[in-house]
């Protein structure tokens, strides 16, 4: 394995010797260490990341996207005067020019810089969610004025939630695996609320929302946040910035942070949306947002909570039922305890439509 990492900084020309690989658990699909160097003395981290190339099928079309995106950000940060660049927005080193290296078995790496000092979280108190809401917000905000038609769509119909539960009732029908059986109720439960999937696709096609360049995977540990001062530093993972509806970004985050158990709870009835970290997250990021959407869309925000928690229950079912070919696994049922999690809480924030609708509007002027 260290061959690989020390073929690759060859390649980058990164000076030093190796002194340590770190796996990072980070992420479903991507593959994640810090590697430390030692420059005269010195200890010097980078991160490497292997990219998966089964989800991404065009490695060198999402780079150009992240380096496009990563240069835009940076521009306005130096607009802004911000201090601390390098550790608000992530660098890709270069090779030859190229920001991707292909390894001599055919992997595609990168190697980025390493932000000092900071962490990435899975559970999230106020505090903890209003900073990601800003770092989301201020992220997404600084994307406002990116031209969308620049960037490639690295995995079309990305958040189109009924292609995805289109994909679950083919993959329930076909049941290769055999292993339908055991999601017949969900997937009963997902036809009854199929009517909604299509939500943001219909708003779209009459001219009441737009596309926006969005991040598309706003999970909360895809931002680094200060280990000290608990402020948000660069988001990251920025393989799925994408056109996308805005309501996905805000849903998504929700989804993932507000939840009152982790994403793979599979004592579903410890799950629920919590309301009270639903308003720290609106309270951190739609500040980021006055004078910037549509108010259909701030109308609609909730609604992408509800999507969001009923399109990753939908993929991670889908995935199941094909044998897990997608996201990592950790154990067998793996993707079935994530699919009923999320669906537990999709029924949850469903309830909470209204509630959710009056905090929003206290915190968005349009
Ligand atoms: C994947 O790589 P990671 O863990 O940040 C997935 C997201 C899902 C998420 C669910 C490219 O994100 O869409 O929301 O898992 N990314 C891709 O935890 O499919
Ligand atoms: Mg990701």
């Amino acid at each position: 394995m260290d061959n690989i990492f020390i073929e690759i900084c060859k390649a980058y020309g990164l000076k030093g010797e190796l002194i340590e690989v770190i796996p990072l658990k980070r992420g479903h699909i991507n593959n994640t260490y810090r590697v430390d160097l030692d420059q005269d003395g010195k200890t010097k981290s980078y991160l490497f990341q292997r990219v998966n190339h089964y989800v991404f099928k065009k490695p060198e079309l999402i780079i150009k996207n992240v380096q496009a995106v990563t240069s835009h950000v940076r521009r306005k940060l130096e607009e802004m005067g911000e201090p601390d660049i390098k550790r608000k927005v992530i660098r890709l080193y270069k090779h030859n020019d190229k920001s991707l290296y292909v390894t001599k078995n055919g992997e595609y790496w990168r190697v980025m810089t390493f932000v000092y000092n900071a962490a990435t979280y899975d559970v999230f108190d106020n505090d903890m969610l209003r900073a990601v809401g800003k770092g989301f917000g201020r992220f997404i905000a600084m994307l406002s004025d990116f031209p969308g038609g620049d960037l490639y769509e690295t995995i079309p119909n990305f958040h189109n939630t009924p292609l995805r539960f289109d994909a679950l009732f083919r993959a329930y029908r076909e049941d290769i695996k055999g292993r339908a059986a055991e999601i017949s109720e969900e997937v009963e439960y997902l036809r009854s609320v199929y009517k909604h999937a299509s939500r943001f696709n219909d708003l779209y096609n009459q001219g009441l929302i737009p596309l926006r360049v969005t991040h598309n995977d706003t999970k909360g540990n895809n931002i680094m946040i200060d280990v000290d001062t608990g402020e948000p530093l660069a988001v990251i993972d920025l393989d799925t910035v994408m056109p996308g509806f805005t309501m996905n970004d805000f849903g998504d985050a929700v989804r993932f942070a507000a939840n009152t158990a982790v994403e793979d709870e599979p004592d579903i009835t410890k799950v629920s949306l919590d309301l009270e970290r639903y308003k720290a997250f609106a309270e951190g990021f739609l500040p980021y947002m006055t004078g910037k959407l549509t108010e259909t869309e701030i109308k609609n925000m909730p609604w992408g909570v509800i999507l969001m928690s009923l399109e990753l229950s939908v993929r991670f079912l889908t995935d199941y039922l094909e044998g897990d070919v997608y996201f990592k696994t950790e154990y067998p049922t793996h993707n079935l305890v994530r699919g009923r999690c999320q669906l537990a809480l999709a029924k949850d924030a469903l309830k909470k439509l209204n509630d959710m609708d009056n905090i929003t509007e206290k915190y968005i002027e349009i």
